[in-house]
């Protein structure tokens, strides 16, 4: 898989511990990072909250992408939405709370939520390049009504890289899920982000709890030393001969 002639396998420093990843069977999840939640007029706005809170998450979520793709690690995006009939959108889902918009109605950004519309695209500094897999899902969860399960499957892989937003929603629901299917799971800290600061932390702090119940959270300079570290010392002290 890799580009390089790195180790098969390195060491993340993660809370509860440090967890060793054979790169080959790893995987990048990156979930959500979608105009819709990170841009004002989107669906994360409607809702009455303060997108700006997310932006702190791309710059390091872009650095693991840009590792990851050059170690040629499968790359996994999500976006949160639904068909423009709504066919897959629970009555229960639309008719909640009280938002200022609801999905499927009309924004700046094209129709709230809804595929192929602007707000649903991923944005631009994360955006999927050729080859990447793109899972559309109607839920919260990434394994919910989706391929993502197969596609694993078939790419043998046994750990994910989980980025993305928000922290105690979409990327609790997934590594949730990923978990019971029998996934390690290691969430990157500062390449996730939430509207809502404490239930970062505390979407973080359940993840790692007792033992690592859901997995481990480690942060965007930790996957990065752990790749450099793997790299033979003439790649990682500036290219192969
Ligand atoms: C939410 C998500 N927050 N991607 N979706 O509704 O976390």
């Amino acid at each position: 898989m890799s580009k390089h002639r790195l180790d098969p396998v390195g060491t993340i420093a993660a809370e509860p511990s440090s967890i060793a990843v054979e790169w080959r069977k790893t995987a990048l999840v990156i979930i959500d990072m979608q105009r819709d939640f990170m841009e004002p007029g989107g669906f994360g706005e409607t809702l009455g909250n303060d997108v700006s809170r997310l932006a702190n998450a791309v710059k390091p979520c872009a650095a693991v992408l840009d590792a990851a793709r050059d170690l040629g690690m499968l790359v996994i995006h999500t976006r949160e939405g639904h068909r423009p009939d709504l066919s897959d959108a629970p009555p229960a889902k639309i008719e909640r709370g009280a938002p200022s918009k609801r999905i499927g109605d009309a924004g700046p950004m094209g129709r709230i939520l809804i595929q192929g519309e602007p707000g649903h695209d991923i944005i631009p500094a994360l955006y999927p390049i050729k080859g990447e897999v793109v899972i559309d899902k109607p839920g919260k969860g990434a394994f919910y009504a989706t391929a993502l399960g197969e596609i694993l499957k078939q790419h043998e892989i046994e750990n994910l890289l989980v980025c993305g937003v928000t922290t105690e929603v979409c990327v609790n629901t997934t590594v949730r899920e990923a978990n019971d299917r029998g996934y390690r799971c290691v969430v990157l800290a500062d390449c996730c982000a939430s509207y809502f600061p404490e239930f970062h932390e505390m979407g973080l702090r359940m993840i790692k709890a007792q033992g690592g119940i859901f997995g481990w959270v480690s942060n965007s300079s930790a996957v990065l030393d752990a790749i450099a570290q793997s790299a033979p010392k003439s790649i990682s002290a500036g290219g192969a001969r």
